[in-house]
């Protein structure tokens, strides 16, 4: 380590090169193979594997976007735990900011009962999916908020965050100001809402001083942010000035959030916080040397901007090395759609799992999704999927294995004797698969890591139906050929659920058991080798492994979806009656909003200044959540007109804007249906 100029201590980029292991050593209990030639020469390199999902908003329910994040970083580890790496998988829960408290505010909690929910809720949910982590953050910990602080702390002595004021557009559903240029049609590009005008008193993060740093080190190391259009998203970020990051928001306004320490009138801005997750786990765990920087990063795109740009720099300004990579993947859709709450087509994890089986599920996702491109989700996608691939594919070859076992040799293994030639190509075709996995993961192709185990699948199929095992059996000198065709089957379905427990891991256990081979060697070696299961193992055969989904009955659910429940008839309490000439002493008019603007003092107010004929008014009105201040500018709206008017945290209001509300708390202003002058009465 070296000092810079200014006294900061400056990390040199992190090494490369990860440190080798010594060989796992092999379970005691596995029964003894004859002694078989490693065909493949396996030389597997082991390091260290660090790999995280980013840590979720609890602001919504997990749906298959957050579950291919997660899944997908379990099938990685789990890939690199198979290969013997030292392996350490994170994820987590992302519970501070404005998005939160005002979530737990529309539930009618306070934030830390509603983020304790949420997040065992985001756990339940990776637990049924099999997801094994082995850490699960919560910025809410102090664990998390002791590191944040400290790193707030030495990027403030060295200089990089100052204090200062900024006007902008803030969409707070991002938390984060946009800029016009990233605006579509005025709208935040993710929520498709207008961002709302603020202007804050705020601590800054220097960020535009290590503009050009990042820019060499994309150049220096190409492959930091991957695939390649991602970096270059970055790059063109880049090109142009990226301007402060404000990294603090008023207490008094955002109450939940990690004080800064040196102000502790001000909290952190939740991206900030955010981001140290990573980092924060390992100090708390003290494995930070073990782990760090040998961490890969998984995201979707869009979150690129606070991991390409934003994190980096973090990381430059606290003398921390930076992550191995950046991996970025797109986005799930329906129909060519987002998936949306609002477009009610969110597709939910465990109704999938519960309908298709976990392990099924899993396959789908990452076999049909081109890292770092878009993917259209269907259902009926999943299904042809597994029909193919899992039923007519694998679980045939299992089926079929085990059933020639059963009637030729009574359910019990073979030796083999010598190789002919279609068993050394079909040998040859699985010893080599553990390293291509090893180039595939490496280089984020995962679909094509499955296909090649599914090919070589398929070849198995293909060798059956060469090598006819059903005429062999007729022709009692051709004994010896059908153990070896035989064995060889056993010894393609062993590698099989080898390379594809990462993706299966409950029906790949399934699948040795049957093979009678749970006890066999089990790491990726091991796949690269041939003739360990043992000649006198007895398989056991079971339920087939993945059953066979009818399509023409699913082609037909879908489009008769099950009918919606009636809602429940709702009973209405109604007040005490009035007279008409109760009702008269109410003066209702139509008004045009002029104005409207953030209630000084108060989230979730909002000031409006509106027209009737000559004469405008203030009205305060708690619609804030509901409705963006430009949103409401030049609209007719119904006001009530004689209310006694009153100080609303300081502001006085004079009149009542009506709305109707409903049971969910999902608020409609009254407007009128055809267009009245203001001042028009309403009776
Ligand atoms: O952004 N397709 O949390 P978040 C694929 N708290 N992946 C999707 C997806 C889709 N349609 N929708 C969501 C946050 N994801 C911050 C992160 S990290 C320091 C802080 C996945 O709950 C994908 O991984 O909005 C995406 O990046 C993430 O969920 C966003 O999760």
């Amino acid at each position: 380590m070296e000092k810079d100029p200014q006294n900061r201590i400056v990390v040199d980029r992190p090494v490369d090169e990860a440190p080798t292991m010594g060989l796992a050593e092999s379970d005691p209990s596995t029964p003894q193979a004859a002694p078989a030639p490693a065909t493949a020469g396996q030389e597997l390199e082991r390091g260290v594997y660090y790999a995280t999902t980013p840590i979720y908003y609890v602001n919504a329910v997990p749906h298959i976007g957050h579950a291919y994040t997660t899944i997908l970083v379990d099938v990685v580890t789990r890939f690199h735990r198979l290969k013997g790496d030292d392996t350490f998988f994170l994820t987590g829960t992302d519970e501070h900011g404005e998005k939160v408290q005002q979530a737990a505010e529309a539930h009618g909690k306070s934030p830390q009962e509603y983020v304790d929910e949420v997040s065992g809720n985001f756990r339940a949910t990776w637990d049924r999916l099999g997801i094994r982590y082995d850490d699960f953050i919560r910025t809410t910990e102090p664990r998390h908020k002791q590191v944040v602080q400290d790193v707030l702390q030495r990027v403030y002595d060295a200089g990089d965050i100052v204090y200062g004021e900024y006007a902008g557009l803030y969409c707070v559903k991002c938390e984060r100001y946009y800029t016009d240029k990233e605006l579509v049609d005025g709208k935040c590009p993710q929520h498709e809402t207008p961002p709302e005008h603020r202007t804050e008193a705020n601590y800054f993060f220097r960020m535009e001083k290590y503009r050009t740093w990042l820019r060499d080190l994309l150049t220096e190391r190409p492959d930091l942010i991957r695939p390649e259009r991602y970096r270059n998203e970055v790059l063109a970020m880049l090109r142009e000035p990226i301007g402060d990051l404000s990294i603090s928001r008023p207490r008094a306004r955002v109450p939940w959030g990690i004080p800064l320490p040196w102000d502790d009138e001000h909290v952190t801005y939740v991206w900030f916080d955010a981001l140290i997750n990573y980092y924060s786990v390992l100090v708390a765990r003290g494995t930070l040397d073990t782990y760090w920087p040998h961490v890969e990063h998984f995201v979707a795109k869009d979150i690129l901007k606070p991991h390409g740009l934003f994190w980096p720099i973090m990381l430059k300004a606290a003398g921390i090395p930076l992550y191995q990579h950046l991996n970025v993947h797109g986005y799930w859709l329906i129909d060519d759609r987002k998936m949306s709450k609002s477009l009610g087509n969110v597709v939910r994890p465990l109704d999938l799992q519960q309908k298709y089986g976990n392990d099924a599920f899993r396959y789908f996702l990452i076999r049909d999704m081109t890292f770092g491109l878009d993917s259209n989700f269907s259902e009926l996608a999943l299904a042809e999927r597994v029909n193919s691939d899992l039923a007519n594919d694998l679980g045939n070859l299992l089926n079929r294995t085990l059933g020639m076992l059963g009637r030729y040799r009574d359910g019990v293994v073979p030796a083999a004797g010598p190789l002919e030639p279609e068993d050394e190509a079909l040998r040859d075709a699985f010893v080599a698969l553990p390293q291509q996995l090893v180039r595939s993961f490496d280089a984020l192709q995962f679909d094509r890591a499955l296909a090649s185990v599914m090919e070589a699948v398929r070849k198995a199929n293909k060798y059956i139906a060469d090598v006819k095992p059903w005429e062999l059996a007729k022709d009692e000198s051709a004994s010896e050929r059908l153990d070896t065709v035989l064995a060889t089957l056993v010894e393609a379905l062993r590698c099989a659920s080898i390379l594809l427990d990462p993706v299966m891991p409950g029906k790949m256990l399934e699948l040795r058991k049957q093979l009678g081979i749970r006890n066999a060697p089990f790491d990726l070696a091991t796949a690269g080798e041939w003739g360990l299961v043992p000649a006198g193992t007895r398989t056991k055969p079971g339920e087939p492994l993945f059953p066979r989904i009818d399509l023409e009955e699913l082609e037909r659910q879908i489009a008769q979806p099950a009918e919606e429940p009636e809602p429940e008839e709702r009973i209405i309490e109604h007040k005490p009656e009035i007279t008409i000439d109760d009702f008269a002493k109410v003066e209702l008019r139509v008004v045009t909003v002029e104005q409207a603007e953030q209630h000084p003092n108060a989230d979730k107010l909002l000031v409006l200044t509106v027209r009737m004929g000559a004469e405008t008014r203030t009205v305060v009105s708690g619609i804030k959540q509901h409705y963006a201040p430009e949103e409401l500018v030049g609209r007719k709206l119904v006001l009530v007109t004689n209310l006694k008017p009153v100080k609303l945290r300081g502001v006085e209001s004079q009149g009542m804007i009506l709305a109707a509300e409903d049971d969910d708390g999902q608020l409609s202003l009254v407007t009128l249906e055809k267009d009245l002058a203001d001042g028009s009465e309403v009776r």
